[in-house]
């Protein structure tokens, strides 16, 4: 039984179950008894895998195709009506010729199969920030995962009402899984996405990077807000004030370990806490005192499973403990739980690896093989996380006092710097590169650029999206958050990281903090304001940041940095004239400034 009277919802399930044919059409209202008897179903056909529900309650495993492990950028499209709208940085290819090619895919795919609708709300239900989408699916593991990762089931109708137009539509089917004929699509100017072939998350729960990032992109150009690729935390002072931060890193930067960072002792004891409102995106907006505003779309973590332990993320770690959905890690058959590279190190020695083969862990991995699949994942409700925030759910959002740009990089971008104002900012962040890592194909410290993080998920033209930074600055004017860039990733020139990370991040928060609050003063460089080197809290870790090291983290070298103007050049060079007049003016500031 449909679960709204929403004419515009019923006309496109007709319409997607028309090409589609599946065999049953179950509506998904998010009830408990709906979930298990699914869950049921799953763990039946071997769809998903029970595991130890005395150690881990609620959780379910599931394995993918050795071919569809990772988001697929090649086979990701923005279909605008005109090519110079999705910008050069996207795949194209025009809507009409796009459903010509995947229609005849989709058509009958379902047969045989269950086609489940899923109304979802990414953000607090009844937020003004908040927007509904609904999925159409024949995946069990993207029902159970939606349950997780957004708000899901009959409410977000209630929040859609019974006439409004504003929904994202979202049609998947995993078809046969062939990566030949593999597509994630988005048509902005419809509210629409197209997932086929796909049985991975990135690629599948559609409210994520698909809605969330490059539709809701788009719709926050045209509707004034943005959606960006931010985690969100707040910092509780000793006096009960909590300020709040979002940070934007490229893959493979700690994102979700800065997220629920925990501070030093010295903190600690000083009373400072730190509460995660969100891991990955940001979705923010001015508010009626002009301030800007974010929530967290998502209500849980879809985080990389390698690498995760108590030491890198206890918080995490802690969050999938319980009604998790773990993908393509290893399995230790002793007592069905599970197992990834840098857990412990103890690898299990009766273990599964992620493909599904039995092997003897230690043995396997002394062959040069990995149990878990680099970009194995948890699937955690937020609301398991021990430093959720109290705002999590607060439908007003959190007022933003600093946004944080950062990448990996060796050399070059000092541990801390502030922007001038907004508009230099925003350049920063249309500058924001990474050095690739081990963690992803290709060579390694390769420098990619990755403009505000946002390279695979902006759904229209980079320099237009710059254009409306821009433009969200002078509405917000001096009630903008202030903007800095951060780099944990400094080496010595033999590739050790000089700056300890993790926890210790904190202290470079604390000053980022201090600096909205005008507590402290700071040294104007031709790059930005860096920390005067006595207003670096160091507590507790003077022995590794001698005064050398400290040196060498707020360096700003300047032929190191008219290498980064003379990239720069070239990198904006593909933007053509819709390079905003700004963006290429800081450029150019930034060039004097270097010369003087
Ligand atoms: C992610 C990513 O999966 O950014 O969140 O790649
Ligand atoms: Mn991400």
């Amino acid at each position: 039984m449909s679960l709204t009277k929403n004419p515009n919802v019923l006309k496109w399930v007709d319409e997607m179950v028309a090409l589609t044919k599946p065999s049953k059409v179950e509506w998904i209202d998010g009830s408990k008894e709906q979930l298990e008897a699914l869950k049921k179903e799953a763990i039946s056909t071997g769809e998903m895998i029970e595991l130890n529900q005395e150690k881990l309650p609620g959780c379910l495993y599931h394995r993918t195709l050795p071919n569809d492990v990772a988001r697929v950028e090649d086979r990701t499209f923005i279909c605008t009506t005109n090519k110079e709208d999705a910008g050069p940085t996207n795949n194209w290819c025009s809507p009409s010729e796009m459903k010509a090619k995947l229609t005849p895919m989709y058509d009958g795919v379902m047969q045989g199969r269950t086609m489940y609708v899923i109304p979802y709300s990414m953000g607090p239900i009844g937020s003004p920030l908040a927007k509904v989408g609904v999925e159409v699916t024949d995946s069990i593991y993207v029902v159970l995962n939606m349950n997780i990762m957004t708000r899901m089931g009959e409410s977000a109708f209630k929040n859609l009402g019974e006439t409004s137009d504003d929904f994202v539509r979202g049609l998947h089917s995993k078809a046969n899984v062939d990566p030949e004929n593999r597509y994630i699509v988005h048509f902005p100017e419809e509210n629409t996405i197209w997932s086929i072939n796909s049985a991975y998350g990135g690629n599948v729960l559609l409210g994520k990077k698909c809605f969330a990032l490059r539709i809701a992109s788009f719709q926050g150009k045209n509707e004034s807000w943005m959606a960006e690729h931010m985690l969100i935390l707040g910092v509780q002072k000793p006096n009960g004030e909590v300020k709040y931060i979002t940070a934007a890193f490229p893959s493979a930067c700690g994102k979700t370990n800065l997220a629920m960072l925990i501070p030093p002792e010295g903190y600690v004891k000083d009373g400072y806490k730190v509460f995660t409102v969100g891991d990955d995106i940001a979705w923010m907006k001015q508010g009626p005192d002009g301030r800007l505003y974010a929530i967290n779309p998502e209500n849980g973590f879809f985080g990389v499973a390698p690498g995760t332990n108590a030491k890198s993320n206890y918080n995490a770690l802690a969050s999938a403990r319980k009604n998790t959905i773990f993908t393509n890690v290893a399995i230790n058959n002793d007592d069905n739980t599970v197992w990834w590279e840098k857990l412990d190190k103890n690898p299990p020695v009766n273990a599964t690896e992620w493909k599904g083969t039995k092997v003897n862990g230690p043995e396997y991995i002394a062959e040069g093989n990995k149990l878990a699949h680099p970009n194995s994942r948890f699937t955690a409700p937020a609301e398991n996380c021990p430093c959720i925030s109290p705002e999590f759910n607060n439908p007003q959002g959190v007022p933003v006092s600093a946004i944080i740009f950062g990448g990996r990089r060796a050399k070059t971008t000092p541990l801390v710097y502030q922007s001038f104002d907004w508009a230099h900012g925003t350049f920063i962040g249309s500058a924001v590169s990474s050095e690739t890592t081990a963690a992803a194909t290709g060579a390694v410290g390769v420098l990619r650029h990755d403009p505000m993080a946002m390279k695979p998920f902006c759904g229209y033209h980079m320099a237009d999206y710059w254009g409306h930074w821009l433009e969200m600055g002078e509405k917000l004017g001096d009630k903008a958050p202030k903007i800095f860039n951060v780099n944990w990733f400094k080496t010595d020139d033999e590739g050790n990281f000089i700056w300890p990370g993790y926890g210790d991040n904190m202290r470079v928060l604390d000053w980022i903090i201090k600096r909205c609050e005008g507590t402290v003063d700071a040294d104007e460089t031709a790059i930005g304001y860096l920390p005067k080197k006595s207003d670096l809290n160091l507590k507790g870790i003077e022995d590794e940041i001698t005064p050398e090291v400290l040196d060498e983290l707020l360096a700003v070298d300047k032929d190191l940095w008219k290498n980064e103007v003379t990239d720069l050049r070239e990198f904006y060079k593909q933007f053509g004239d819709r390079l905003p007049a700004k963006i290429k003016e800081e450029l150019d500031s930034l060039e004097t400034r270097l010369n003087k």
